[in-house]
């Protein structure tokens, strides 16, 4: 038995590369969560493509705060150890009738992380078939298979990998009620359809990292959430303050620009102009 994983949950883990249906958070919790997502939407509905996207752990202190939720890291602990980086959260919201989907893919593919990160899906709504919950294929943790890059419909402007054989067939959809979470390895081959159910599918997925790992590429950067980071492998970000100020959005900018190569953003490719999603200023 590990701090919150039981060690079926644990085998689990190590044999699909997923372990999901763990509650984390309560009903007050989810509400709080919900209203603070939707009053932004409301109140900056510009701003959401690029604030709720990559890092958004860096520019809204309730999103870092979720993050170290010490239920949500003691499963994360149970699988990485005890020194742990967040290195990304995006929020991932399909409204009823949104076509954005994830075509199959590894988040680990254009850039490796040794030991492997694991990606944490935070349900604040239910997750199911027909709102696009997430799909893994169990068993598929053990290598980066071969991708093709593309632009994906929920990540626009940025090259995304899919891997180019795959059967669908042997996916397993995580459904979910809202408070619970699902934790997959960072080489599960995993994607989500569009949204056809009358209601929002609403989720934060967030990014760990053990402090020991490194990535194959570049150097990558995250917040130290859990333990020490004695190791030099990452940089280190700021937590950010309350409020999307001008000193959380220029923050994430310089991270994003010092260590722009990261799993989300992949290598720099020859000639290319680092570009990501920010406010004009
Ligand atoms: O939210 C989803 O359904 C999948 C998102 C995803 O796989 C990604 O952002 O890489």
């Amino acid at each position: 038995m590990g701090k919150f994983l039981t060690d079926a949950q644990v085998e689990g883990f190590e044999r699909d590369g997923f372990v999901s249906g763990l509650k984390i958070l309560d009903t007050a919790e989810v509400a709080r969560l919900n209203a603070l997502t939707e009053a932004f939407e409301a109140e900056r509905p510009a701003d959401i493509a690029w604030a709720f996207d990559i890092k958004a752990n860096l520019l809204f202190d309730w999103v870092y705060d979720l993050g170290r939720h010490p239920r949500l890291l003691d499963a994360v602990e149970d699988l990485l150890g005890p020194d742990i980086l967040m290195t990304n959260a995006t929020f991932r919201i399909k409204n009823p009738g949104s076509h954005v989907d994830y075509g199959w893919h590894q988040d680990s593919a254009r850039i490796e992380v040794t030991p492997a990160f694991v990606i944490v899906y935070v349900a604040l709504s239910k997750a199911t078939p027909e709102n696009g919950c997430l799909k893994v294929i169990p068993g598929t943790h053990d290598r980066v298979r071969p991708f093709s890059l593309t632009e994906g419909s929920g990540q626009k402007k940025r090259l995304v990998a899919r891997v180019v054989d795959v059967d669908p067939d042997q996916a397993v959809n995580l459904i979910l009620e809202p408070g619970e979470v699902a934790i997959f390895h960072g080489n599960a081959v995993h994607g989500s359809a569009a949204n056809t159910a009358d209601y929002r599918r609403v989720a934060i997925l967030y990014d760990y990292t053990p402090a020991a790992a490194r990535q194959n590429v570049g150097m990558g950067s995250g917040q130290v959430v859990r333990g020490t980071d004695p190791h030099g492998h990452w940089g280190h970000e700021p937590v950010p303050e309350p409020g999307l100020t001008d000193a959380n959005v220029l923050a994430r900018r310089r991270i994003l620009s010092t260590y722009h190569e990261n799993v989300l953003m992949g290598p720099r490719l020859p000639g290319e102009t680092v570009t990501f999603p920010d406010r004009p200023y």
